[in-house]
């Protein structure tokens, strides 16, 4: 468990180096590409190269991502490092808020909310008031000669291997390229072959990225240089920003490897003519150690990398690196049935999604989230961020960083039941840095309060304050919904040390809120104060066009209240499983008793005039009802304090409000619908949301859209829906096919896990179940359901358990 990040982020990934230091033998390799994919199911592919980055192939290592184009004139593979951000260590944290929080209140409470939203800008949010940018790294650049006569060619990302390979025939010679990012030896590689001998020549160049909107042409952010005989170099420093002076430096080096013909360096440019083969090398790194510290050598980093890989043949290291993968990849499998459509390349699939029956492409979706999920967060390394870790843009949409108001949590909801659970270590880690440093400096400094606090948005440094301005940086339970998933992360596994570690976290954020929550004045309840529910302004009173002070722009309101609904369900699930937490180990005894006495104060749920479920305290409608938050149904997903065995009232006001929000929306908010309506049981409208997402809202390699921009978050949230569509497990129970659309009349899926210790397999068949298998791994009881029909017995660990039909043991 990398609970602790290492002082030293490139000691985090050396051992992954050691343990292939023995393969070293002879750089000599013979392996083309072509060879045939073992399961064509598990391919996306394409008859053209990507016209622009949206339609370009990942690949990654959780540290060093690429987007590769494909292209047969020039080839641009478009390259990430995940700790290249601007600044360096920073304290956005500020004084004063202690004492004007009593007045905020009151404000609020006296509904004059506006006053309230101006005195908590001037007063408690963060400087600079917004944070830092994840920026590109480089760009490796391979012109071919120019040729039109360009036949038989194919784009594909295998799944299963990690790979993009792209090939096709100029005149009779067949080329073949793979790419691929190696977790094993922490290096990119490229490798390109021809079926005739002496048939590669390119040039190889490697550029840095000039931010267009932060520098001129007198700053200097990188030198691209030739590294005789063999190799490029390009060394940068990352952007200055909102006064944030920049401190990371990165060095990235190619090596090329030919075989047969020549290699030429002279300036920037890397010529290879007439070779038989060609295996490029990329290794990057920067002199990030953690939030506070940039004091490592990127120089020696990237040279430890190129000598560890000196010497391995080019078969060996994607041998490897298919090993590591698959070892995580594999664990699960999916077949929701297939029909002709499945034929097609995959941009043509989505194009006739809406139209055309195509469950695969639901399988196909799922496994690429699961790909995506392993390419972009594997222990050792920072969280995905909101684009993974895939970034072209020096100025990218929202800084491409961590959003807490829901992205940043929906990028793990794939993650558990998707059989990935080291996956999640990298959030694990940050919140364990958080909660230790700057989440509880901002609770001292901003609220005078104990415990941690995180608010809608973090970064590479680890800011925590509110940030945005008062209508977004009201939003202080984003560190409290982070943490349902960590002890989420302890359900499915069930490891008691990993819940002695998290429990500091659990309980400094308990205590921030036993520091804040107050008594409503006339309600009685307790409730979160400053609070909203993010960036969904309430109609009411007072809310139209107006001025705000903190970001000198015109908003349609102040979103400024007390107790938001989605603030409430957090806080009831945080308590609970503090409590739980407190009690399997034993300790605090006194606190867990005051946490659930105060759990049992909090606002509770309540229903609106309209009949659905109220999104605040009050009955205020929304000034856009089709909002793309869904907030208010927190507590039906991710959270389960909405189940469809709730008051009937209730689960219908759910209904009411998910219905309200409408059908369209960008790619995590129809992602997060598919989960609601799949816990609402509804596989058609579950269904319907996710033939949005693919036909309005997905780019042709499978990524969404948010705006304009890719973001991560609908991959692995749609994929997370497709799983809840096929097995829920919460309140103690197991419920096999709860939401299964009539399209997915059959299939099969092996390798889903449940909460309790459960791994699942099973099928079914014209829309029934045929059987199911579980292997327990903790030995607990385990409850299955099916429909009406419920199972119960007791079970063995590492033990595998077959039920029929009926649920009858076999
Ligand atoms: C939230 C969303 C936006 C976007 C941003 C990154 O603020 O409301 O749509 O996804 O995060």
């Amino acid at each position: 468990m990398h609970l602790l990040r290492s002082a030293v982020h490139f000691s985090r990934i050396m051992p992954l180096l050691a343990l292939v230091a023995s393969y070293a033998s002879g750089l000599q390799g013979n392996t083309g590409g072509g060879a045939p994919n073992d399961d064509a199911r598990l391919v996306l592919w394409y008859r053209q190269p990507a016209k622009d980055w949206m339609e370009a192939l990942p690949v990654g290592n959780g540290r060093l991502a690429a987007m590769v184009f494909g292209k047969t004139d020039q080839e641009r593979i478009q390259l990430n490092e995940e700790t290249f951000w601007s600044g360096g260590p920073y304290d956005p944290s500020q004084p004063g808020g202690p004492e004007a929080l009593p007045e905020i209140r009151r404000l609020i409470f006296a509904g004059e909310y506006l006053k309230a939203h101006n005195l908590f800008g001037r007063t408690i949010m963060g400087m600079p008031v917004e944070q830092m940018k994840y920026e590109p790294l480089a760009d490796l650049l391979l012109t071919f000669p120019k040729d039109t006569n360009v036949t038989e060619y194919r784009r594909e990302l295998d799944l299963d291997k990690a790979i993009v390979t792209v090939s096709y025939k100029v005149g009779d010679v067949l080329y073949t390229r793979e790419v691929f990012s190696s977790a094993v030896d922490q290096v990119v590689v490229v490798r390109i072959t021809a079926d005739k001998p002496h048939s590669i020549s390119f040039l190889a160049n490697l550029h840095g990225v000039r931010n267009v909107q932060h520098s001129n042409y007198g700053t200097d952010y990188f030198q691209m240089d030739g590294d005789p005989p063999d190799g490029l170099v390009v060394r940068g420093r990352s952007s200055d920003y909102l006064g944030v002076r920049s401190q990371l430096r990165h060095v990235c080096r190619l090596k090329s490897l030919a075989e047969g013909g020549t290699i030429e360096v002279t300036g920037t440019d890397l010529t290879v003519s007439n070779a038989d083969a060609v295996t490029l090398i990329f290794a990057a790194a920067t002199n990030f150690v953690n939030y506070q510290d940039v004091s490592a050598d990127p120089e020696a980093r990237v040279k430890a990398y190129l000598a560890n890989v000196k010497g391995k043949s080019y078969d060996q290291i994607k041998k490897d690196h298919i090993a590591e993968h698959q070892r995580l990849f594999r664990r699960l499998s999916i077949d929701l049935g297939e029909t002709e459509a499945a034929k097609l390349p995959t941009d043509e699939r989505i194009k006739n999604f809406s139209t055309q029956s195509d469950p695969q492409l639901a399988a196909l979706y799922y496994q690429f989230g699961r790909y995506i999920m392993i390419s972009s967060s594997r222990p050792g390394n920072y969280p995905a961020n909101l684009q993974g870790k895939w970034n072209e843009d020096s100025n990218p949409w929202w800084d491409s960083k961590y959003t807490t108001n829901i992205n940043l949590q929906m990028n793990y909801w794939i993650a558990e039941s998707g059989n990935l659970a080291e996956c999640v270590e990298p959030l694990i880690a940050m919140m364990k840095e958080i909660a230790e440093g700057p989440g509880a400096t901002v609770a001292r400094k901003h609220y005078g309060a104990n415990g941690w606090v995180l608010h809608q948005n973090t970064d590479l440094w680890l800011a925590c304050a509110p940030m945005d301005g008062p209508t977004w940086g009201t939003f202080s339970t984003g560190g409290a919904w982070l943490c349902t998933q960590l002890w989420d992360h302890y359900v499915y596994g069930g490891d008691e040390q990993y819940l002695k570690k998290i429990y500091p976290i659990l309980k400094g954020s308990v205590e921030f809120f036993l520091s804040t929550l107050v008594q409503h004045p006339t309600r009685g309840w307790l409730v979160t104060c400053p609070s909203t529910s993010p960036e969904n302004f309430p109609k009411r009173e007072g809310n139209g066009r107006y001025f705000d002070e903190v970001t000198g722009g015109y908003l349609p309101g102040t979103s400024i209240c007390a107790g938001s609904t989605i603030d409430m369900e957090i806080l009831r699930a945080l308590f609970d499983e503090y409590a739980k937490a407190a009690q399997i180990l034993g300790v605090d005894k006194d606190l867990r008793e005051k946490v659930l006495s105060m759990r049992s104060r909090l606002a509770p749920l309540q229903i609106g005039t309209n009949g659905q479920l109220q999104e605040w305290l009050e009955d205020w409608g929304s000034m856009e009802p089709q909002h793309r938050h869904l907030s208010l149904l927190w507590g039906l997903y991710p959270g389960d304090d909405i189940t469809p065995m709730s008051k009937r009232e209730i689960v219908e006001a759910a209904r009411k409000s998910l219905i309200a929000r409408g059908d369209g929306g960008c790619g995590w908010s129809q992602a997060w619908k598919m989960n609601l309506w799949a816990r609402l049981l509804d596989g058609e409208r579950a269904l319907g949301a996710f033939r949005f997402l693919i036909s309005q809202i997905t780019f042709p390699d499978l990524f969404s859209r948010c705006g304009k921009a890719m973001q991560v978050d609908g991959t692995f949230g749609a994929g997370a829906g497709i799983a809840e569509m096929l097995v829920q497990s919460y309140g103690g129970e197991i419920s096999l096919l709860p939401a299964l659309p009539k399209e997915w009349a059959e299939g099969h899926v092996r390798g889903l896990r449940a909460r309790g210790g459960f791994e699942l397999e099973f099928s079914w068949k014209n829309q029934k179940l045929t059987s199911v298998t579980v292997r327990s791994l903790l030995g607990k009881a385990c409850r299955v359901r099916y429909g009406k029909k419920v199972k119960e017995f007791p079970t063995q660990p590492t033990k595998t358990y077959t039920l029929n039909a009926d649920l009858q043991l076999q």
